[in-house]
């Protein structure tokens, strides 16, 4: 009786040691997986999508300062309406308020078409009539010569250059465009921004 009670309480003691080493064990097992760094749920923060974009700084244009003249080279060099391959307010010319501006126009048209340039303070958004005279009032144009009007009406030919000269353009938004009637309804125009909030001239193209 005594043997077999010591046996039994060996067997107890035995087994209390057992069962509180496993539950130790238990405890420190779950204890480490506890202290591990949560696995990552989602990807690394990035950039928020609305992060605005830099003002666009546009390219820069020729000019002097101390004449307040802005110099830009236009061409069209497809056979498409274009003015340096850009239709419809496409390409976007800033200039300072109060500012003169020199174009320098050459005709390279493929298709051999007669152009000329202008600045119309224009009164519809797009051209609406063939005649542009008739969509705001014309400010400046090439080639005049003796032709008046009429010479922003007959163009240039081929291969051929002009030079407009616009003084002082007031602030506004206006378009510079092709007068050879029905260019400029079909895209021939092109955007120009006189603002105060320009100091050095540029231009986009959208
Ligand atoms: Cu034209």
């Amino acid at each position: 009786m005594k043997l077999g009670r010591a046996v039994s309480t060996t067997t107890a003691v035995i087994a209390i040691v057992v069962i509180v080493l496993a539950v130790a064990i238990i405890y420190l097992y779950y204890q480490q997986i506890a202290s591990k760094p949560a696995p990552a749920t989602s990807p690394p923060a990035t950039a928020p999508a609305t992060t605005p974009s830099p003002a666009p700084t546009g390219n820069k244009l020729p000019y002097d300062a101390s004449s307040k003249t802005v110099y830009v080279t236009l061409d069209t060099r497809t056979a498409n309406y274009d003015f340096n391959g850009s239709t419809k307010g496409k390409l976007v010319i800033y200039i300072p308020a109060g500012w003169n501006l020199v174009i320098k126009y050459v005709n390279k048209d493929p298709g051999g078409l007669p152009h000329s340039v202008g600045i119309v303070a224009n009164n519809t958004p797009t051209p609406k009539n063939a005649d542009l005279t008739k969509d705001g009032k014309l400010i400046a144009w090439a080639p005049d010569g003796k032709l008046g009007v009429s010479g922003f009406k007959e163009g240039i030919g081929p291969d051929e250059t002009t030079v407009m000269e616009a003084s002082s353009i007031q602030k506004g938004v206006y378009w510079i465009a092709c007068g050879v009637p029905g260019h400029g309804i079909s895209g021939m125009w092109i955007i120009l921004v006189s603002s105060d909030a320009v100091t050095e001239p540029y231009f986009v193209t959208t």
